[in-house]
């Protein structure tokens, strides 16, 4: 038996090593095509891990069967063709339960792990913020704890099998869940930490905040290259799943002059595991502070309604579906036919069309960043103490001054400013 992730931070030697054999699932009811985008889909997960792929199918899941999730006589085939393809280990899309991966690995005699286990790796990978860290060994904690009886069999395999008694594995066992239950209440006290820590820093930041945008969406719409496009920043941006774990925020000047706090996000995939949603929410709700989100959409992919439907139902999950929201389509010089921008189009009118790498309807997406942006000010009348400069300079830079005059130690003065400055500065408004 191989462990398959034998050396988490070493994608070329892991792929020198260990060859997957890839398990697409066609679920009933399901077409073939979209099973095919599926097993595409895990293949690039798999091969963004750095595994070599020996060979895929595509399983149609018939009657689901408690032990193996197919049939036995299925399963034994899948398990004779794995071992023929080369392969170390078989990886499902589908989420295996712990004792259907036990069967698997006993059937087979290979590793096998599903989707959500490929995905945690790939986190895992990724992670460099010791809150990014935390944040998966959490995930990957409460995903191991129903696994440990497995992480067991594979132990006394490697020792040779018959070694240590049933009563000794089932003490193991009880005493690696409770260091993984230890180890999660200490990782639980100390991301509390690290967020408090941001919230007091947001807090200190947002005492006049300037008005902030988020671009979310698919792994691989293009979000980092967008946010670089735009800000001239250089923020990793790369043909792998999941480039992106941690958000960078830069500042954008908007035509009508307005700053705008612009935040580059982690991707969303179909099927993200919930324990990573979970993990990943405090990083997500820094989307709750924005004003309005950029939702980008790669255009040139045949699956746009599965991507879009699939980041909706994070941001449903995370509870903040009803932002206002720019739909941004992606990509367009990679689309081959006119045919297909037409249909978007008219399936999306509001929608903004652009390539983040041609630099390709920037103009247009920012007009509309910019009427978005003013939708949100108001126009409001200030009497502010001639010494608070921090005030007038404030409202100098995030809002727009309409009239300005100094009367004896106060200045009065007539801006276009944004609600969150309104209610922050309320206490000097006269109208
Ligand atoms: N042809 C073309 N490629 C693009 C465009 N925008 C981004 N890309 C490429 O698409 C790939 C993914 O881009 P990223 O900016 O890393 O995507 P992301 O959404 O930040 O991805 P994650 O961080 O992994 O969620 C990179 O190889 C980019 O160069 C575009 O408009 N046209
Ligand atoms: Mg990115």
């Amino acid at each position: 038996m191989k462990e398959v992730f034998t050396t988490p931070h070493d994608p070329e030697n892991r792929k020198k090593r260990v060859a997957a054999y890839i398990a697409g699932i066609q679920a009933p009811g399901t077409a073939g095509k979209d099973a095919g985008y599926l097993l595409d889909e895990l293949t690039r997960l798999v091969d963004t891990l750095g595994l070599e792929i020996a060979a895929r199918e595509i399983i149609p899941l018939r009657q689901l069967s408690a032990a193996y999730l197919v049939g036995s006589g299925k399963a034994e085939e899948i398990a004779a063709r794995a071992r023929e393809s080369g392969a170390d280990c078989i990886v499902f899309d589908e989420e295996l339960s712990p004792s259907q991966q036990r069967n698997w690995e006993r059937l087979s005699g290979l590793g096998v792990i599903d989707r959500h286990e490929v995905i945690l790796q790939i986190f895992a990978d990724r992670a460099t913020t010791r809150e990014a860290i935390m944040q998966v060994q959490l995930a990957q904690l409460e995903y191991s704890l129903p696994r440990l009886k497995r992480a067991w069999t594979h132990l006394s395999r490697q020792r040779g099998g018959a070694r240590g008694t049933r009563g000794e594995g089932e003490a193991q066992i009880e005493m690696d869940r409770r260091m993984a239950l230890n180890r999660i209440h200490k990782i639980k006290i100390e991301l509390d930490k690290v967020r408090n820590h941001r919230d007091t820093q947001r807090k200190r930041r947002n005492i006049l905040p300037m008005p902030a945008a988020t671009i979310i969406g698919y792994t691989n719409a293009g979000k980092s290259s967008l946010l670089n496009t735009l800000t001239g920043s250089r923020v990793t941006q790369e043909d792998k799943l999941f480039a992106t774990l941690d958000p960078t925020t830069r500042r954008l000047l908007l035509p009508c002059g307005k700053a705008l706090l612009l935040t580059d996000t982690v991707g969303f995939i179909r099927k993200l595991p919930h324990d990573l949603i979970e993990a990943f929410k405090s990083t997500l709700e820094e989307t709750r502070y924005s004003d309005f989100l950029i939702h980008l959409i790669d255009a040139s992919s045949t699956e746009v309604p599965a991507h879009m439907e699939s980041t909706q139902g994070v941001l449903r999950e995370i509870g903040i579906e009803n932002k206002p929201t720019l739909n941004v389509f992606n990509k367009i010089d990679l689309v081959r036919e006119k045919s297909e921008l037409d249909m978007l189009r008219i399936l999306h009118p509001e929608g903004v069309f652009i390539s983040a790498r041609t630099g390709e309807g920037m103009e247009i997406l920012l007009k509309k960043m910019d009427a978005v942006v003013r939708t949100r000010f108001t126009v409001a009348e200030f009497i502010i103490p001639a010494k608070r400069h921090d005030l007038v300079s404030a409202i100098h830079r995030d809002g727009v001054v309409l009239e300005e005059k100094y009367v004896d130690s106060v200045v009065q003065i007539r801006a276009e400013v944004p609600e969150r400055v309104r209610s922050s500065l309320s206490a000097f408004i006269i109208s």
